[in-house]
């Protein structure tokens, strides 16, 4: 099991939609959470891109000399710029963190935040451009510093002559992960990439699309691996957890949640849809109403774009409820919560103990060398959690 955390670089607070309880997300604040991240053993952290976002590549660049492990998952949007120069960014990245580098294929599921960017292409048009982009960056930084030149002529995307000159660490190349839950994004985790992501949608529904996708990978003849992004509300008591829900949307009003939705409506991206939907577009309010599947919230989704959906519970239950998803055949896990530097801590500190003992010796960290905690009157170490 791979466990990453996530940089809120579009924002962080204590509560949604208002400004209340906000706080700068600044250079040393973010190097305050990758640290935090890389202390507790966290395989990694997932940096997003797109026009609310400040750029992951130079976000990414400023937190490799405070982090000694942390991964860095950075999202790559395809028609910002050219693959090669993809490539070159990858492999540099890749080598001066000593091979910490992931990709995360961005397609971009809004047309008009798309169009701001110079990107004119319709949602399957999209995916031809991704399906290119990432054939020749693969290329690029695979071979071409072995091998010599590459070329490519496609529909969207071509070069003559493209070389890489220094490689990337990883071999054959800094793995590539991707989300999308249209059937063009299925077909393009079948063909080309390393690990398919989904949003948190409840266990059957994550069921269907990771049978939807091995489908059509046994078709290629190849095998993709299986993640999740999850928002996670997790306190010492089931009420605890839930009250913390609810106080993160205690500040969010009607305007604020049909102004987010009406955003929502007008992409062309499936898997935002399928958030919505998990909430009715924003009409289910109630606690009842928005507990999707046991222990599973889409509070988050009423007023934040991608990700909405929330693990809550107790430690307990919200280990099992992690164990479920890897029962299904998810193997990576990229979790997140308000605010994002305190719990990073309190998932660390009450979660990865309660993982099976293989989830647990998979974690990054060198967190279970333990034990941990303060000496009890000056005699002995607190008892170690062993399971
Ligand atoms: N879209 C973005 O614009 N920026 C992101 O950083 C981003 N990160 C994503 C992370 C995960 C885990 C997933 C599942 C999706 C993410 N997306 C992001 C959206 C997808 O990349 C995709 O563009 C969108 O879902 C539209 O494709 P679809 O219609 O196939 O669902």
């Amino acid at each position: 099991m791979q466990i990453f955390w996530f940089l809120p670089t579009h924002g962080d607070s204590r509560y949604l939609g208002t400004s209340e309880g906000a706080r700068a997300v600044d250079l040393p604040y973010l190097q305050q959470i990758a640290g935090a991240a890389d202390h507790l053993g966290y395989e990694g952290v997932l940096i997003p891109t797109g026009r609310s976002c400040e750029d992951p590549w130079v976000i990414a660049s400023s937190l490799i000399g405070a982090t000694k492990k942390l991964k860095f998952l950075v999202a790559v949007r395809p028609g910002l710029h050219q693959p090669s120069l993809a490539a070159r960014m990858a492999a540099t990245f890749d080598r001066l963190s000593g091979g910490r580098l992931l990709v995360n294929l961005v397609t971009g599921g809004d047309q008009a935040e798309l169009e701001g960017d110079g990107v004119y292409l319709d949602h399957a048009a999209r995916y031809e451009q991704s399906a290119e982009f990432i054939r020749i960056w693969r290329e690029i930084i695979t071979r071409s510093h072995e091998t010599g030149t590459f070329d490519f002529e496609g529909k969207h995307l071509s070069v003559k002559g493209a070389r890489l000159l220094f490689p990337p660490v990883q071999k054959p190349h800094p793995p590539v992960w991707f989300g999308g839950s249209s059937a063009a994004a299925h077909d393009l985790a079948a063909e080309q990439v390393d690990a398919y992501l989904t949003w948190g949608e409840p266990p059957a529904e994550v069921a269907k699309k990771i049978a939807d996708v091995r489908a059509r990978a046994e078709r290629q003849g190849r095998t993709v691996e299986f993640g999740i992004r999850l928002h996670v509300i997790v306190r010492e008591t089931e009420d605890a957890a839930w009250k913390a829900a609810e106080e993160l949307i205690s500040r969010v009003d009607d305007e604020t949640v049909a102004r987010a939705q009406a955003a929502f409506a007008r992409m062309d991206s499936e898997g935002q849809r399928r958030m919505a939907a998990l909430h009715a577009g924003g009409a289910k309010r109630g606690r009842a109403d928005l507990e999707i599947a046991p222990n599973l919230w889409a509070g988050v989704g009423l007023v934040r774009g991608g990700a909405g959906t929330a693990l809550v519970g107790d430690a307990k239950t919200v280990a099992a409820r992690i164990e479920e998803y890897a029962a299904l055949g998810i193997g990576k896990f990229i979790f997140s919560g308000y605010p994002h530097l305190e719990e990073a801590y309190r998932f660390a500190e009450l979660v990865f103990p309660l993982l099976s003992r293989k989830a647990r010796t998979q974690l990054a960290g060198g967190s279970l060398s333990g034990p941990f905690g303060e000496v009890v009157a000056n005699l002995d170490a607190p008892s170690r959690l062993v399971s």
